[in-house]
C-alpha cells in the first residue's frame, strides 16, 4: 500500500465529501461514513495543527462538519480474542481512550466460543481498567477455534486481576447481551465495532423479538447503530489470499451474510492496515499485573516475536477518531464479499460501504497505539 495517499484519491475523496454533505440529510451519518471524528477533539487538532506534512485533505475533511454533536462514540467491542493478541491490545486501546473521555465503552461480545475462557479474559481486563461491571456476553456454543496462549492463564487467575467472570457459563448468550446494550441506548447512537468472525453480528441479525425488544434483530440495529467498523477483508480486493476473518474458521458464509445485510454505514479496515504496524514491544517491560501484557507476553513468547501486527487496533481507534490523520476513505461502491469469505470492492453500485486507505508512514500510527496500550488505567477494579 503507498504511504501517502495520492492527489487524484485526494480529490476523489473530497468531490465525494462534499457532494454527500451538501445533498444528505443525515449530515451526520455522512461525518461518520467518512471517517470524521465527533466531536473534533483537542489530541486530534494538535495533531493536525503541528504537522505541517499533513494533507489538505484531512484539514478540509476535519473541518467540513464544524457543527457536529457534541457527545462521543458509543461503542460495542466484538471480538474473537483467542488465537491472537491484538484482540487484548484493542480492548486496552478501547478503555485508554475511554479513560480519555473519547469513547464510552457499552460492553463486549466474544464471538467466539471454542474456547471457554473468551470472556473471562475479557473481564479480567476490563476490572483492570476499573470497568469490571461491563456487560459481557458470549457465544455459547463450541464455535471457532480453541487454541490460545493466554486465555486460561489470565481467566482463572482471579487473585491477581479480582475479576468475576471466568468462563462463558458466568455470562449471558451473545445475542442477548447485544440486544441488551443497543435496546438502552438512543437512536442511531452505537458504533459496532468487530474484530474477528462475524457469527455473532450475524446471530444479532437473524434474532427474533424478546422480552428485550420487539423489534427484530435488523429492524434493531437499523434503529439504533450509527455505523459499523470491521477490520476484515483486504482492499481492494483479497483475490487469492483472502484474509482470516472473513475466510478462515467457518467463517466464510457469515462474512459474506453480515455484509450484505448491513444497511447503514460501514467502514472496513483491510489486513494491509495493520499489517505494516508492528506494537506490543512495551508491553513486555510491564508486570503480569497488567493482563494485556501479559496476553502480548505469552503470545509473542509463543511464536517468538517482539511485536505483533496491530489489525484490531486499528478498528478501534477508527472507530473512536475516525479516518485523519491516519487514512483516507474510499467511499464509491460496495464490498463484495463470495461465498468463500473473498471480497472484491466493486465501484458499482454506490452503497454505504467505505473502507480505508493508508495516509500516514506505519511507524506514526505504531508509536500512537503502542502509547494507548501502555496508558496506566485511570482507576482500577470494580
Ligand atoms: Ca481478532
Amino acid at each position: 500500500m503507498p504511504a501517502t495517499i495520492d492527489s487524484r484519491q485526494d480529490t476523489e475523496n473530497w468531490g465525494q465529501l462534499k457532494a454527500n454533505v451538501k445533498h444528505r440529510k443525515h449530515r451526520r451519518l455522512e461525518c461518520v461514513r467518512a471517517g470524521l471524528p465527533f466531536p473534533p477533539f483537542p489530541a486530534l487538532r494538535e495533531i493536525l495543527m503541528n504537522q505541517l506534512s499533513i494533507t489538505i485533505t484531512a484539514l478540509a475533511l476535519l473541518w467540513a462538519c464544524p457543527a457536529l454533536p457534541t457527545e462521543i462514540p458509543k461503542v460495542i467491542f466484538d471480538t474473537d480474542m483467542t488465537g491472537d493478541c491484538d484482540d487484548c491490545g484493542a480492548l486496552a486501546v478501547l478503555h485508554a481512550l475511554a479513560d480519555r473521555g473519547e469513547v464510552k465503552l457499552l460492553g463486549c461480545i466474544a464471538s467466539y466460543g471454542g474456547n471457554p475462557y473468551v470472556a473471562g479474559c475479557i473481564d479480567a481486563i476490563n476490572t483492570w481498567y476499573g470497568r469490571g461491571d461491563l456487560p459481557i456476553g458470549a457465544m455459547q456454543e463450541a464455535y471457532g477455534r480453541t487454541e490460545s496462549p493466554y486465555l486460561e492463564a489470565i481467566a482463572t487467575d482471579q487473585a491477581r486481576y479480582g475479576h468475576d467472570v471466568v468462563t462463558k457459563a458466568d455470562v449471558p448468550d451473545h445475542v442477548t447481551v447485544y440486544r441488551q446494550l443497543l435496546a438502552k441506548q438512543p437512536d442511531g447512537s452505537v458504533t459496532i465495532v468487530t474484530v474477528g468472525r462475524l457469527k455473532a453480528l450475524c446471530d444479532l441479525l437473524a434474532s427474533p423479538p424478546d422480552d428485550v425488544s420487539a423489534l427484530d434483530g435488523m429492524a434493531l440495529v437499523n434503529q439504533k447503530a450509527v455505523q459499523w467498523v470491521c477490520m476484515g477483508g483486504r482492499y481492494p480486493n483479497s483475490d487469492g489470499k483472502g484474509e482470516a476473518n472473513f475466510k478462515t474458521h467457518g467463517g466464510a458464509g457469515y462474512s459474506k451474510t453480515a455484509v450484505e445485510n448491513w444497511s447503514l454505514p460501514a467502514v472496513f479496515l483491510g489486513y494491509e492496515i495493520g499489517a505494516r504496524i508492528m506494537t506490543g514491544q512495551s508491553l513486555l517491560n510491564i508486570s503480569d499485573d497488567n493482563p494485556v501484557a501479559r496476553a502480548y507476553r505469552l503470545y509473542l513468547g509463543a511464536i517468538n516475536a517482539e511485536t505483533r501486527e496491530s489489525w484490531d487496533q486499528t478498528a478501534v481507534l477508527f472507530a473512536v477518531r475516525g479516518a485523519a490523520p491516519w487514512w483516507t476513505l474510499v467511499t464509491t461502491g460496495h464490498n463484495h464479499v463470495d461465498a468463500e469469505g473473498v471480497n472484491k470492492w466493486r465501484r458499482e453500485p454506490d452503497s454505504e460501504h467505505a473502507y480505508a486507505v493508508v495516509a500516514r508512514p506505519s511507524e506514526e500510527a505504531a508509536a500512537l497505539i503502542e502509547s494507548l496500550m501502555v496508558q496506566p488505567p485511570k482507576a482500577r477494579g470494580k
